[in-house]
């Protein structure tokens, strides 16, 4: 048994005693979210005995510790993912049936922690629990954000946003930290004061504004090994409590000023994913987290390390995307200002300390601060951007001279603007891209200049995901199948998923596995039912697209295709078909136009197709409502395909794509991201692989010669399609509802091109990888056998693999063991 807690009898008698203490009632009287409460009460027992015993073995070992510093952690809902991970899950369920309590309708009353947008802020919730489960020393920093990710509604077809108020419960498993505080400064004037004795300027920051950071800790559990890591988020509350006799000091308005600020810096997630938005509460949000984070971690390695300069030997900081890259110039001042450091001794710990992860190659995603916004709220913070981008640029000219073109491209302060990344890349020890086509394009596309310069910080670590959350949680029934044929050495170890290859060749494995498939299936088909009314058939096809709404990702290319089949049956009744089902779920960014209407279009044609009774119910179109990660463990394990057909080059990785796998999904894409080595594990011939490759990709943006209008009026059964956007058919008659979408496919409207995404040029060809889809799903052995061997050869994309490779190539962190406490 994993703890004693957990031992039936004893479990119970918690559960009712945490009814009684928490809402004086009886358990028999208690609502489902107050015996959520109550059983996540006693889960965290069990959890606070292993936490401490986990710091106990830091303190003794003191092993080098990772901070991973991100806006973004996506962690979806606790209870269910830590009983899994205590491996206490099956005994809980039985000591919760005994008091008549179902532990799924239980999970179900905690709403997910969403402080993330998408696959980055998912990939790190990953690497937490992998950190864990591998026994490394690790700390998530990031934001306590009080509204995460907005829930969506659908309303007559549109996405509509409501605040994602997950706080307002009370979540049972955080703690609040008020002991490790921190200062935080904005904005004001830097004094400079020239010390005599010490030879040094002194900087000191005037007439700031200050919030104070209040940590909250979030248990992150290991699997079965009692490591407990910390996921540390931080609040923000006034300094100066607002106090009456302010008026009489005429500090009123100063008062109210921090009130304010406190409370709206950590007010709201921006819902941006793979957009940056520019806004200065945003960088405020930015430097709030990291400078917290990095005052509390140079105070923990204080109290038992003498000498800062050695800060990396003990400490190491990945920058998750340039959104905390403002870390260099804060560790900096910190080392200089607060610890004494001269410039270059600074220089030396910070750039052994930091490294950095680019996760996209989208232009619109990279941050760039207007110089006066980011100089204004970070005055000191500045200077010191200005002194590490006047020693590159030096750099650079002596690398280069006489090539002001490369000052150009690779100066940190340009054209206005402080370049994030670029800060971020001079100053990382490390820059890594998360999968091998991405580095690939960036070293020699989007990065190649700083390559050129430092090709030995480059290096590549292809995402993957945790199979704890996506198949033994998420997929309860194909997780048991897995142990019952090779033993649960997977839940650990994903490679050894290989050894179910040869039952790709047993008709009776075949049939389980399919069976199994057709049950998360129904699963899947009641929910639909529940939230959207749509009845859909398990026996059909369940083809489904799940991410962040963006051009990039071309859910338009899907749906296009849908109203293209749609034709074909109209008018071709005979024509052999086998039923479909497009599943459809992802959140448009609250201010992304185009994204929203392609939302309204993917609904607006279910209306028509579902509700037209001639097709009998071959086609079938479901616009899941609020895409989030606890419902999209139930899809991964309902999937049939996965469709990941963005436009080659521009999704960096991808880490649905590995969730569809996984389950036993074959993928229908690009050669993008990381598909390309999902397609080099599974082979060819168990994917569905189509379109454009990014070299040709990059070749037409490089230099033209892509024109959709030929496309468009040489293949009439497209062109159809297109026009039906316009003509009414989707849109009750009206004919401006999609015409934005129509004119992005074939006019530039302040746009560089039509059809920045290519969806005209790969259309055709996605259509007969479907056709290919259809043919190979008509033969039942043949699925079943890609099915299984998908999931049969997912085990390069675990997390697992992913941060032991970080730890080996970037961060050599020392491994631990906890011994649980008596
Ligand atoms: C996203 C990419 C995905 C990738 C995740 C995790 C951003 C900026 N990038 O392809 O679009 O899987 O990062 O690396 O959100």
């Amino acid at each position: 048994m994993y703890s004693k807690r957990f031992e039936k009898e004893a479990f119970k008698k918690e559960v009712k005693h945490n009814v009684r203490t928490l809402y004086r009632r009886e358990i028999d009287e208690a609502t489902p979210q107050q015996i959520f409460q109550a059983v996540s009460y006693a889960v965290k027992e069990a959890i606070v005995d292993d936490w401490l015993a986990t710091q106990k073995t830091y303190e003794k070992e003191d092993p080098k510790t990772v901070y991973y510093m991100s806006m973004e952690f996506l962690m979806g809902r606790a209870l269910g993912n830590n009983l899994i991970n205590m491996t206490a899950y099956k005994e809980v369920k039985e000591a919760l049936d005994e008091m008549g309590i179902d532990l799924n309708a239980i999970e179900d009353q905690e709403p997910d922690a969403a402080l993330g947008n998408g696959g980055l802020g998912r990939l790190a919730a990953c690497f937490l629990d992998s950190l864990a489960t591998l026994g490394y020393a690790a700390y998530g920093c990031g934001i306590r954000y009080r509204y995460g990710m907005f829930k969506q509604k659908i309303e007559n077809g549109y996405q509509v946003e409501t605040p994602d108020n997950w706080l307002k419960d009370g979540n049972p498993f955080e703690l609040r930290r008020d002991e490790y505080a921190k200062e935080v400064r904005f904005g004001g004037t830097i004094r400079v004061e020239y010390d005599e004795k010490t030879k040094r300027n002194y900087y000191i920051q005037e007439n700031y504004e200050s919030v104070l950071a209040i940590p909250y800790d979030m248990p992150i559990v290991g699997y079965g090994n009692h490591v407990v890591n910390t996921l540390r988020i931080w609040d923000a509350k006034a300094i100066t409590e607002f106090k009456l006799d302010s008026f009489d000091r005429g500090e009123y308005h100063k008062a109210i000023e921090q009130e304010n600020l406190a409370k709206n810096i950590v007010e709201v997630l921006y819902p941006n994913d793979n957009h940056y938005a520019g806004k200065e509460l945003r960088l405020k949000q930015q430097y709030f987290f990291v400078s917290a984070s990095l005052q509390a971690l140079i105070a923990k390695y204080k109290k038992k390390h003498s000498d800062i300069r050695k800060l990396y030997e003990k400490v190491t900081i990945q920058m998750n995307d340039t959104h905390p890259t403002v870390a260099v110039a804060e560790l900096m001042r910190l080392l200089i200002d607060q610890e004494g450091l001269e410039w270059d001794e600074a220089w030396d710990v910070t750039t052994k300390t930091v490294a950095y992860t680019n996760h996209t190659i989208m232009s619109e995603a990279l941050e760039k601060w207007p110089i006066d916004l980011f100089s204004r709220l970070l005055p000191r913070v500045y200077q010191i951007v200005q002194e590490i981008d006047r020693r590159f640029v030096e750099q650079i000219r002596q690398m280069y001279p006489g090539n002001e073109n490369k000052v150009a491209k690779m100066a940190i302060l340009r054209d206005g603007q402080v370049k994030m990344a670029h800060l971020a890349i001079v100053a990382g020890y490390s820059v890594n891209g998360v999968a091998k086509l991405h580095t690939e394009i960036l070293k020699h596309q989007e990065l190649r200049d700083f390559y050129e310069m430092m090709p030995n910080k480059f290096n590549n670590k292809t995402n993957g995901i945790t199979q704890r959350r996506f198949l033994l949680h998420g997929n309860q029934l194909l997780a048991d199948w897995v142990t019952a044929h090779i033993g649960d050495g997977w839940i650990t170890d994903l490679s050894e998923m290989a050894k179910l290859k040869p039952l790709a060749d047993d008709p009776k494995a075949r049939a389980e596995f399919m069976d199994i498939k057709y049950k998360n299936k129904e699963r899947l088909a009641a929910y639909i039912l529940e939230h959207n009314g749509v009845e859909v058939d398990p026996r059909s096809i369940f083809d489904v697209q799940v991410k962040r709404l963006h051009e990039y990702k071309r859910q338009l290319l899907n749906i296009l295709h849908v109203m293209y089949l749609y034709n074909q049956i109209k008018e071709h009744p005979e024509m052999p078909f086998y039923p479909r089902t497009f599943i459809f779920g992802a959140k448009a960014s609250a201010g992304y136009v185009r994204a929203k209407q392609i939302i309204k279009l993917i609904n607006s044609v279910a209306e028509v197709v579902n509700n037209d009774r001639s097709i009998n119910g071959k086609l079938k179109i479901v616009f899941i409502e609020d895409y989030r990660v606890s419902n999209a463990e139930w899809i991964f394990a309902a999937a049939d395909v996965s469709e990941q057909i963005s436009t080659a080059s521009k999704e960096a990785s991808g880490t649905g794509n590995m969730k569809f796998m996984l389950n036993g999904a074959p993928t229908l894409g690009t050669m993008d991201g990381a598909n390309v080595e999902i397609v080099e594990e599974v082979g060819i011939e168990n994917a569905f692989i189509f379109g454009l490759s990014s070299d040709e990709v990059i070749n037409y943006e490089n230099h033209g010669g892509y024109n959709p209008q030929e496309i468009y009026f040489n293949d009439w059964e497209l062109k159809r399609v297109v026009d039906q956007l316009m003509d009414g058919t989707y849109s009750h008659g009206d004919h401006e509802m999609f015409r934005d979408l129509y004119n992005s496919l074939l006019n530039t409207q302040g746009s560089p091109r039509p059809d920045m995404y290519f969806i005209l040029k790969d259309f055709r060809p996605y259509a007969e990888a479907q056709k290919r889809v259809e043919e190979a799903y008509r033969d039942t052995d043949r699925w079943a056998r890609m099915a299984l061997l998908n999931t049969a050869s997912c085990g390069k994309f675990t997390s697992d693999r992913t941060i032991q490779e970080y730890v080996d190539d970037i961060w050599k962190l020392d491994k631990v063991t906890v011994e649980p406490e008596e």
